[in-house]
């Protein structure tokens, strides 16, 4: 894909910038738009053809977002009071059009290098910038590297023997071709039933001939409110943003709600269940970060959300062996503590005919052949085109794919091989002058991205902004707060079910990586205010040269 914009300076070797961040999702629009406001010289490197980050690559079969309107937007009213979007819950097209209007009214593409690939940088203490490289052959120099790159920036496809010899059509969820793939009169697959999963089965369901669906983990999955909204309501809704923007900001998982100041098993059942109807008719995520205050930490009350949850699923089923499969008996893992993905008609279309259930918990996949999957017990399931939707190297794995080093030259994977060092979730030793919103050791997995995306960045920029007011050269985290902050990570994760869970954000979807809480689970008010006071005393914890 060529850029659609001149390639003027932007696109030119040997640029020597203030900032170079990577990536055009929220979080490099947002610091681009700010920091360029202040004054500095800043562009923007981004993978894809346009902006948008994960929603650009992700434009697999009913893609859509899960936080509802108006959390997953920002906070600008330059963009805001002039923007409408159709749906509760958009879907990627609506996210594109969203990311094109915000280029439009906040003028970006000028600064942005699309088709740009890093692939490799390090920074000089010596000159005390950054010597940033691209897959191209082109250099960038920069005081300031601001990876910006998400959590889903490493596609992970499981080592399938003869994956390369299918003949029909197979994507992983997260390279998904722009064009339409035709399932229509054909056999398909999906690989996985994590969020992706979830809506590419809803979607293939209806418009493939026969569509196997092979799940390890059910995931457990909260009805979606879905609706259209009209563009008079959103209007008559504006005047509160402001007001609705600053609370997302004060609730554990940056959504304008909250968990509720109530136990679980302070209730007899009859008044949980009651409560949890009342959060269920909701249709969106309080059923999961707006329940009750001990979800996480208490088993009773979990299991009273789970078996709440399961009398939902289990009477949408015909066949009890598929709804023993889709949402067991005994829980397989405490509630909550993998991503729950919100789902439209996802369990209803398991009682059509054309729909398969396959269960590779303990019969894994073993084999792709030219025409289909073999399970271990032998089977080939024949099929035409797969949907590999098995997720990320999330969250680490983005930057490491960026190929950064140390100022010492070692790799960032080596680095974090025995486990992820950062301080405060925003820098890291051995890396001066690099702040990373959204990244590992932030609230970022738990939280609604937009949210915390504008928090972290809002602190960036004040810091760089007193660094270049105190003629500061380089600003580095230093190794013993950096321990602290792991240790603090571990101690917030103990304290919770999350560990119990197998998750991605365990790290343990990914073979091989080690086994660590990747997210800061003390909410996001706690964080702002931890990393507020470190700015305002003064940034203890990094060295300032
Ligand atoms: O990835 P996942 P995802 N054989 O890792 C299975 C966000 N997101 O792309 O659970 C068979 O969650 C794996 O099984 P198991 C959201 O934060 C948001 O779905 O490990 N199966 C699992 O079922 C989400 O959490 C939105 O046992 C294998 C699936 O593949 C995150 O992105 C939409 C397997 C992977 O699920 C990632 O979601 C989409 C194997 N060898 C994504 N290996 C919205 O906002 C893995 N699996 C709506």
């Amino acid at each position: 894909i060529k850029p659609h914009i001149d390639l003027g300076e932007t696109y030119a070797d040997n640029l020597d910038l203030d900032v170079l961040i990577v990536g055009a999702g929220f979080s490099g629009v947002y610091l681009l738009y700010k920091l360029r406001q202040a004054g500095f010289k800043v562009k923007v490197y981004d993978a894809s053809h346009a902006f948008g980050g994960v929603w650009r690559w992700n434009c697999y079969p009913g893609a859509r977002v899960d936080s509802d309107l108006p959390a997953y937007e920002f906070s600008l009213p330059e963009v805001y009071k002039n923007w409408t979007w159709k749906e509760r819950f958009p879907g990627w097209q609506e996210l594109q059009e969203y990311f094109d209007y915000c280029d439009h009214v906040l003028d970006l593409r000028k600064d942005v290098s699309f088709n740009t690939v890093v692939n490799g940088a390090q920074f000089d203490r010596e000159s005390g910038k950054w010597v940033v490289t691209t897959e191209d052959g082109r250099t960038a120099k920069a005081k300031y590297l601001l990876p910006c790159v998400g959590f889903a920036a490493k596609r992970y496809v499981p080592d399938w023997k003869g994956l390369d010899t299918f003949k029909g059509e197979i994507h992983h969820s997260s390279f998904w071709p722009t064009e339409d793939v035709d399932v229509s009169g054909k056999r398909t697959a999906v690989i996985g039933t994590g969020s992706t999963g979830i809506q590419i089965i809803q979607e293939w369901a209806k418009a493939s001939k026969e569509l196997t669906v092979f799940q390890r983990t059910p995931n457990m999955s909260i009805k979606m409110g879905q609706r259209k909204v009209s563009a008079e309501e959103q209007q008559n809704r504006k005047h509160m943003y402001p007001e609705l923007f600053k609370k997302r900001t004060e609730s554990f998982g940056g959504f304008c709600f909250d968990f509720v100041n109530k136990k679980g098993t302070e209730l007899d059942i009859a008044e949980a269940n009651a409560f949890l109807q009342s959060l269920w008719d909701n249709g969106d995520f309080t059923f999961w970060v707006g329940t009750f205050s001990d979800i996480f930490k208490d088993q009773v009350t979990n299991k009273i959300v789970y078996d709440f949850w399961r009398s939902k699923v289990v009477g949408r089923l015909n066949d009890p062996a598929v709804a023993e499969l889709l949402a067991p008996k005994e829980p397989p893992h405490p509630w909550g503590c993998k991503r729950p993905s919100l789902e439209q008609d996802f369990y209803d279309q398991f009682n059509k005919p054309n729909v398969h259930l396959v269960s590779v918990k303990h019969n894994p996949i073993v084999e792709i052949k030219p025409n289909g999957i073999v399970t271990a017990d032998g089977k080939l399931h024949e099929v035409d085109v797969i949907a590999v939707a098995t997720g990320f190297d999330a969250v680490t794995g983005s930057m490491i794919n960026m190929n950064l080093k140390n100022t010492e030259g070692t790799h960032l994977r080596d680095l974090w091989k025995d486990g992820v060092r950062t301080y405060l979730g925003l820098a890291m030793k051995g890396f001066p002058n690099m702040f990373f919103p959204y990244g590992p050791q932030a609230p970022t997995t738990f939280v609604n991205g937009p949210t915390l995306i504008e928090l972290q960045s809002d602190w960036i920029i004040e810091v760089i902004k007193k660094a270049e007011q105190d003629g500061v050269k380089y600003i580095e985290a230093e190794e013993k707060p950096q321990e602290e902050w792991a240790s603090h990570i571990c101690e917030l994760a103990d304290k919770t079910l999350f560990p119990l869970a197998d998750s991605w954000y365990m790290g343990a979807n990914i073979p091989g990586k080690k086994r660590e809480m990747i997210s800061y689970l003390g909410g996001l008010p706690a964080y702002t205010q931890t990393i507020e006071e470190n700015r305002k005393n003064g940034l203890p914890g990094f060295k300032l040269v």
